[in-house]
């Protein structure tokens, strides 16, 4: 939604702006009723787009009155995927003391032998609180212990959280337990809260992608929220399903395009090892209204909830602040050095990028982000049906790229539609055989680049997807391959062959894990 309002007994307790991120009410002054007694809670939504949300849109009003009726309007937007309406994931309630753990953010530094985690803690209701911690392994032993509110823990032969396929124990999780007593009016009150912890460090060089010090080489996919039947909705058989397919396809990372994904699904991350580049919903910044000073603000705020919501995430890797901006527009150079500088200044200990369509020569954004994400569609939408300008024509992207600027780049969307089960050979657009042929010709020049600065490819997409209808649309989107109802077509095996054979030219994997076998945690 673009905003929400929410009422309980008639008298509003919060207002917020923007989907995909939590937020909350302390209700405690309007439900004061015995226990038992009934409280109604009234939820207002709204789903309009204008130039200043995020993701931004406009409205259209059609005045041609012998075309249509009076007062019709259509929404505009500039992305691709259907802008569902509704409540998508869980809305809780919950209680704590009257003064409780509000907060906590943990860092961690590493070596083979010492970790530390860093960690701050704030409490909210009293100033005279008092706080212990203890991180235990998987096997439930505690194995640092610390006091008060911000502090080092100590572990010695840490046990790093490494991605899937870079070591045979990935996603490894301790849990930090945090236990606060306070006093208040006389009463010790006490909360308890427990966090999973991974241990890791991300560093980027001009041409690598450091996870632990070892190069990591992003072979993932870009995904939606979106399946038959429930839409956007949170689905749990479906995220594991997804999560199923992504291990099977061999996918250590993905991009949450294009908007910030469900918490169920980070968690997954964490626990799998699934690398994250985590997207804001900055998507479709194209008109140039939506570069104003209002846009902007707007954005700082939703990557301030972003960083506050995933800051703690070993899974996630990198942020990213936007999709496919029209950022070789003027005010773009003052908005994304604004965006990335607040967001590097939420959490310096992860690098930030934008994803990029535009022409190296113009891009006014890529002078501020730590690592060039590029999307590129040759023999698609460029040149469409001619496979053979593909070598050329990527080689050319990737040496201005890092010409210009020096940074490791990963090819953050490629792909072609494809319908399942239509055929044809010589391979043509929308057959299987074509999305095939794209990938092979796409993966002869990856396999020279990732060789010396390109540190990632993710395919766009994991599953076809839906849209707003259109002449180049069927059904929504097929550049999946998986299909909406998560069926592989024959491109899916493309990708599996490589990305499993990646994995084991790159990983400590002993070769006995390294096989096609699902690999199941
Ligand atoms: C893009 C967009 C993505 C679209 C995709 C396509 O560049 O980032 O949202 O769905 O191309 O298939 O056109």
């Amino acid at each position: 939604w673009a905003s929400l309002s929410r009422w309980v007994n008639g008298v509003q307790v919060v207002e917020h702006e923007g989907g995909h991120l939590p937020f909350e009410a302390d209700i405690s002054s309007v439900v004061q009723g015995s226990p038992g007694s009934l409280c109604r809670i009234t939820v207002a939504l709204n789903n309009t787009l204008s130039p200043h949300t995020l993701p931004p849109g406009s409205i259209q009003y059609m005045a041609d009155k012998s075309r249509y009726p009076k007062n019709y309007f259509v929404q505009n937007t500039k992305f691709d995927f259907f802008n569902y309406a509704g409540i998508h994931r869980p809305v809780v309630l919950y209680t704590t003391p009257a003064a409780y753990i509000d907060d906590i953010t943990v860092t961690t530094i590493s070596s083979d032998s010492l970790a530390r985690v860093q960690y701050q803690v704030s409490v909210v209701g009293s100033t005279d609180s008092s706080l212990s911690l203890s991180l235990r392994d998987q096997e439930g032993k505690v194995v640092a212990t610390g006091d008060g509110p911000e502090g080092q823990l100590k572990v010695l032969n840490p046990n790093l959280w490494w991605p899937y396929l870079m070591h045979e124990n990935p996603g490894y999780l301790y849990s930090l337990e945090v236990r606060m007593q306070a006093q208040l009016d006389g009463a010790l009150l006490e909360d308890v809260y427990t966090l999973p912890v991974g241990i890791r460090t991300v560093h980027v060089t001009s041409s690598q992608f450091l996870i632990n010090g070892r190069p990591f080489y992003f072979h993932g996919v870009n995904k939606h929220e979106d399946a038959d039947i429930r839409g956007k909705g949170l689905d749990w058989p479906l995220i594991v399903k997804d999560f199923n397919l992504l291990r099977w396809l061999g996918a250590n990372s993905f991009r949450t395009s294009h908007y910030p994904y469900a918490e169920e699904i980070m968690d997954l991350c964490d626990a799998y090892g699934i690398a994250v580049i985590d997207e804001s919903p900055g998507v479709g910044i194209k008109l140039p209204e939506s570069f104003g000073n209002r846009s902007l603000q707007h954005h700082l705020a939703v990557m301030e909830e972003l960083v506050r919501r995933d800051k703690n995430r070993p899974s996630v890797v990198m942020w990213s602040v936007a999709n496919e901006p029209a950022s070789e527009l003027p005010p773009a150079a003052h908005y994304f050095k604004t965006v990335i500088a607040h967001t590097k200044a939420l959490d310096p200990s992860r690098p930030v990028t934008f994803v990029t369509d535009a022409n190296y020569a113009l891009d006014r954004g890529a002078p501020y982000v730590d690592v060039i994400c590029v999307n590129s569609y040759f023999s698609w939408y460029h040149d469409p049906g001619h496979l053979e300008v593909i070598p050329l024509q990527l080689t050319a992207q990737f040496e201005n790229w890092y010409k210009t600027y020096q940074k490791p780049i990963i090819q953050s969307e490629y792909g072609a539609d494809s319908v399942p089960g239509l055929h044809s050979d010589p391979p043509m657009m929308f057959s299987e055989e074509y999305q095939q042929a794209m990938l092979r010709e796409y993966h002869s020049v990856l396999d020279k680049k990732r060789k010396e600065y390109v540190v990632g490819e993710l395919i766009w997409n994991f599953a076809d997807f839906m849209t707003n209808q259109g002449t180049t649309r069927v059904l929504g989107n097929k550049k999946g391959i998986f299909t909406r109802q998560r069926q592989p077509k024959a491109a899916a095996f493309v990708l599996r062959d490589r990305y499993w054979r990646i994995a084991n030219e790159s990983s400590c994997l002993p070769p006995a894990t390294s096989s096609h076998s699902l690999f199941l945690k």
